[in-house]
């Protein structure tokens, strides 16, 4: 009898996963795990397409809140060197290049709690001139309030990040300044107002696999699957409180990004940040498990990302072809 149930292989969206079956998945052997994730990845995308997105950091450092991870909080000192919100003029010109470096979709970040009101505007017009450059936008500003949200909305954004991070019995060893509850009110406001959800996690915080399990639990049982879902692998700084953890596991990180594909079986599951730390078989394993986004360019916000010489070299190796936008839009979740 294999570990893994025919119906979880069937590829079914469900929302009503259960810690059992999670944790039997995490248990699974390594061979029947990978097995059963390209077997459901099979069933809802092309194996060898990946999707490209590019990170600017749009407003960097100086955030009032705690993550301990992050090397852009002001309760840190990481010699990260804080600026103000970024013209109109230089996003577009980034974007500009994200785009012929192979990117289709712009991710436009900011070391904010929340944005301001009097921040929309320009916000707003950087998403219209992105997506004039024929590009798919994303944002990730923090939380957001209704009418922020339906602004962003109306400028026609395509995808808001905004992540769980961690479960939500771990969360608070991480972040006090919010709670995970502030995090899905935010969520739910993107999705109401129509706006893809982009929402996923870091592992390597120090935290324990039923935090791994706990965390993915609470995704995939949200009312509807985040159409992209990222999955970290903690780029520590010194200076943060998490500065120095006990790197994970590479074969625990595939692990989770198999546990993710079979959890959201029609999201778009993204080998987050971290690829700079791995090796390129663990990221071809990452792929193999079901991975089928990442981010492109040598920088993600702040720290270092393999740049598109190595990427395109690896591609290359792996036979792995971009995924077209229109395609991912027929297959977007729910
Ligand atoms: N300030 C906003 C917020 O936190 O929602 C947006 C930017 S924040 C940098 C976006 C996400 O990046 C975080 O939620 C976290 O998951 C991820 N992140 C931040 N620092 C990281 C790090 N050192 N390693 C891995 N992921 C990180
Ligand atoms: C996400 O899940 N990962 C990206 C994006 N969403 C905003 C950010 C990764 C940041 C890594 C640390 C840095 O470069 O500053
Ligand atoms: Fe600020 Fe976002 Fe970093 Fe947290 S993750 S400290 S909210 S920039």
């Amino acid at each position: 009898m294999p570990p893994i149930s025919s119906t979880i292989l069937k590829g079914t969206v469900r929302h009503d996963w259960t810690r059992g079956e999670v944790e039997a998945l995490f248990d699974a052997p390594f061979a029947d795990l990978i097995f059963a994730a390209q077997t459901v990845h099979r069933r809802h995308f092309d194996a060898n397409e990946v999707q490209f997105s590019q990170l600017l950091s749009i407003k960097t450092g100086g955030c009032p809140e705690d993550c301990g991870y992050c090397n852009q909080s002001a309760k840190f000192d990481t010699g990260l060197k804080a600026t103000k919100l970024m013209e109109v003029d230089e996003v577009v010109a980034s974007a500009r290049a994200a785009k012929e470096g192979g990117a289709s979709r712009f991710c436009m970040g900011a070391a904010w709690r929340e944005p301001k009101d009097r921040d929309i505007p320009a916000l707003t017009h950087m998403v219209r001139e992105v997506k004039a450059l024929g590009l798919e936008t994303c944002m990730t500003l923090g939380m957001l309030t209704d009418e922020q949200t339906a602004a962003l909305a109306d400028a026609g954004l395509d995808y808001y990040n905004h992540n769980i991070d961690t479960s939500p019995e771990y969360y608070d060893k991480v972040i006090t300044t919010r709670t995970f509850q502030d995090r899905l009110d935010t969520l739910e406001r993107v999705r109401n107002a129509g706006i893809n959800v982009c929402c996923g996690g870091i592992v390597g915080m120090g935290e324990e696999e039923g935090d791994r399990a706990g965390f993915l639990l609470a995704l995939a049982n949200l009312p509807a699957h985040p159409e992209s879902v990222p999955i970290n692998a903690l780029m520590p700084t010194t200076g943060t409180p998490l500065g120095r953890p006990e790197a994970p596991d590479p074969l625990d990180f595939v692990r989770m990004i198999a546990v993710a594909r079979l959890m959201m079986p029609q999201s778009v599951v993204r080998l987050s940040a971290g690829r700079e730390n791995m090796s390129d078989e663990t990221q071809a394993l990452c792929f193999l498990a079901g991975a089928n986004s990442i981010f492109v360019g040598d920088k993600l916000l702040t720290t270092a990302n393999p740049g598109q010489e190595h990427d395109e070299g690896l591609f290359a190796r792996l036979g792995i072809k971009p995924m077209a936008p229109t395609q991912r839009q027929s297959q977007a979740a729910e």
